[in-house]
């Protein structure tokens, strides 16, 4: 039977109107297991909703041991956010099983996922079809010049839109707006708020937010979930101050 819990409790969080954040960790910037051991103490203390797992593109080989070492060690659900067909862990909980949406690149858009699919189809990971677009930051991403791609500009709006719901209209069911890990910018709040009145989908939004301030922004536009990496390896505290702004706006929101 198919295990849908992640997708469901999305679902189910965007409907009542809760907030999530999530915490990316990737492979190649976490290289010890005491730095690993931190993060995840810091997110269990803060409450942290998800680990994404991965990185567009990942060369270190402590990727199985990074899942294995999160959930030995907590209940917070381990999310697999793979760059290739190469990025599946059988220990995390879930998988995005992503199509770059935003471009035109048919092995990112089905290709890797027909060589992926009968390994999935063994393991026992939650499968999210999801949409993946990537939103232009002003400088070139590693994930844009890997997925060799084009990314959707910052200030249109209504193309982010119809990207989203072409995907939604295609099955997918959460739509992942991305700016690329460490991007200058952030998605902007117009289009995350265009994306979120086009589509009913459960809403992720990341890369480039580097405060607490640009997570509420991106929420309050219509994310369901803001995931930040590159920021919390640079300052840890950001962790915190992401958590605090994220459980603040849920409590302003009544939920407690
Ligand atoms: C990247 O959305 C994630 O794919 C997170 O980005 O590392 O910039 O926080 P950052």
């Amino acid at each position: 039977m198919l295990n849908n819990a992640i997708l469901s409790s999305l679902a189910s969080r965007r409907t009542q109107g809760i907030k999530s954040f999530a915490v990316l960790i990737d492979p190649d910037k976490i290289t010890d297991k005491a730095a690993c051991q931190k993060l995840i103490n810091m997110s269990i203390e803060n409450k942290v909703d998800f680990f994404f797992v991965g990185g567009s593109l990942v060369t270190d080989d402590n990727y199985h041991s990074i899942v294995a070492q999160i959930k030995d060690n907590c209940h917070i659900p381990v999310i697999l956010f793979p760059g290739s067909n190469m990025h599946i862990s059988m220990n995390a909980d879930a998988i995005l099983f992503l199509s770059l949406i935003s471009g035109r690149n048919p092995e990112l858009l089905i290709g890797q996922h027909v060589v992926a699919a009968p390994i999935l189809r063994k393991s026992r990971l939650e499968i999210i079809p999801t949409g993946y677009m990537l939103v232009n930051s002003g400088s070139p991403t590693t994930v844009a010049y890997m997925s060799n791609t084009s990314p959707i500009p910052n200030n249109k709006p209504s193309i982010a839109a119809c990207t989203a719901m072409a995907g939604e209209m295609l099955g997918l069911r959460l739509i992942y707006m991305d700016a690329g890990s460490g991007s200058p910018e952030p998605v902007s709040p117009r289009v995350i708020n265009m994306v979120r009145k086009s589509v009913d989908t459960p809403l992720i939004v990341g890369g480039g937010i580097r405060s607490a301030g640009m997570a509420i922004d991106a929420l309050q536009a219509g994310a369901d979930v803001v995931v930040v990496g590159n920021g919390i390896e640079k300052n840890p505290n950001l962790l915190i101050e992401v958590s605090n702004a994220v459980n603040d706006l849920n409590a302003a929101l009544n939920i407690h």
